[in-house]
């Protein structure tokens, strides 16, 4: 069965307590019933996790090699900061898609630099919570093509 990994990094563990006009106020439990969701409807198996550390992400990463066939991650902040994630996904040559509740590119300019995107197969931001089931379906898609 087709299995997709859903990486969460910082502060992401605080959607929908703070800041609604910016993130929404649907918490991050809400968004992994949705994935959920989406993974039984769709004949996949879809794995969620969050950490507020770099070296968890990277550890998830490197553990996701044989395991999963596509990353959905929203790195928070490490977005654009952390070559360390780049190169994981590089390293691990596992397709992975750049997401975002918000639309980066609209916002301050050191939230327009990823260095995500430089390895990822596309990028989806700016669609809020309902992201998370864009990106999904575009990961289904392309392993299954
Ligand atoms: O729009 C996104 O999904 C971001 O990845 C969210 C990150 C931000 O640093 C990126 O530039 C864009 C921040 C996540 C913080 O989430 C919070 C949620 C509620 C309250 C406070 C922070």
């Amino acid at each position: 069965m087709t299995s997709i990994l859903i990486l969460n990094g910082p502060n992401l563990n605080l959607l929908g307590t703070r800041q609604p006009e910016v993130y929404g106020t649907t918490t991050l439990a809400d968004i992994e019933v949705s994935c959920s969701n989406w993974a039984t409807d769709n004949g996949c198996d879809v794995s969620f996790m969050q950490s507020n550390h770099e070296g968890a992400l990277l550890d998830a990463i490197h553990a996701a090699r044989g395991v999963h066939q596509g990353i959905v991650l929203n790195a928070g902040a490490y977005t654009h900061t952390s070559i360390a994630l780049m190169d994981a996904l590089a390293s691990v040559e596992i397709p992975a898609i750049e997401l975002h509740l918000s639309n980066v590119h609209a916002r301050e300019e050191f939230r327009h630099r990823s260095f995500i995107a430089k390895v990822a197969i596309g990028l989806i931001c700016g669609f809020g919570a309902h992201g998370y089931l864009l990106a999904l379906d575009a990961m289904k898609q392309h392993i299954e093509d």
